[in-house]
């Protein structure tokens, strides 16, 4: 298994599912190092050092340890409601969201919604936000007027790892880039 499947069946894990590897999360999303190794390299070539590789090359630098390492957790992108202690924050003028066409009457109609996660994640520029759209087949992207929202007495978190955070964003916030 390659470093990236690793970090996918990590992000499952710390994220969404403790229970595959029979595990929990405390109260901030904080899992037990040695009991996620443990877990891990039951079914797959799992160790320390391993994990520590996957921590510091992930490309979106999707994991925390804690001080003395002896816990881990997600940065952002749970669906499992943990408290992961977001830094409220004033967002820019704009943010961005990526998403798929299929997405694209719904969210016309309702505004983003978190779905399945604790929140609706935002970019910081237009670029990251195609990517992540792309992941939802053909992108469409969304110019979010999160200041306005922010004054408007919306909040925004930004993850440690730099993913902007809100619960919601309603229909009068977004403008739809249609060049894609
Ligand atoms: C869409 C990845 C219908 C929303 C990425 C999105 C990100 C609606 C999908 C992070 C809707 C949920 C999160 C509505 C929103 N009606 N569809 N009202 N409101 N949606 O995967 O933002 O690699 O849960 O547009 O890079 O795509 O996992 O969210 O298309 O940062 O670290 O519902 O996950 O990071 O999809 O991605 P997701 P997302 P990682």
């Amino acid at each position: 298994m390659s470093l990236t499947e690793t970090s996918r069946y990590m992000s499952l894990i710390l994220r969404h599912k403790p229970e595959v590897i029979g595990i929990t999360l405390d109260e901030h999303g904080w899992a037990d190092v040695n009991k996620l190794i443990e877990g891990i390299a039951k079914t797959k070539m799992f160790n320390m050092n391993i994990l520590e590789e996957i921590v510091r090359t992930d490309n979106k630098q999707r994991y925390s340890f804690n001080a003395d390492k002896t816990k881990i957790r997600a940065n952002q992108g749970h669906s499992v409601p943990v408290d992961v202690e977001l830094e409220q924050k004033i967002p820019p003028d704009y943010l961005w969201h990526g998403t798929g066409q299929k997405y694209v009457l719904s969210i016309d109609k309702q505004g983003l919604l978190p779905q399945s996660r604790l929140y609706v994640h935002l970019s910081s520029d237009e670029k990251t936000a195609i990517t992540v759209g792309c992941r939802h087949g053909i992108p469409v992207i969304y110019k979010v007027h999160s200041r306005e929202m922010a004054e408007q007495g919306y909040e925004f978190y930004c993850s440690v790892n730099g993913v902007w955070l809100t619960k919601e964003v309603p229909v009068k916030y977004l403008e739809k880039i249609k060049k894609y």
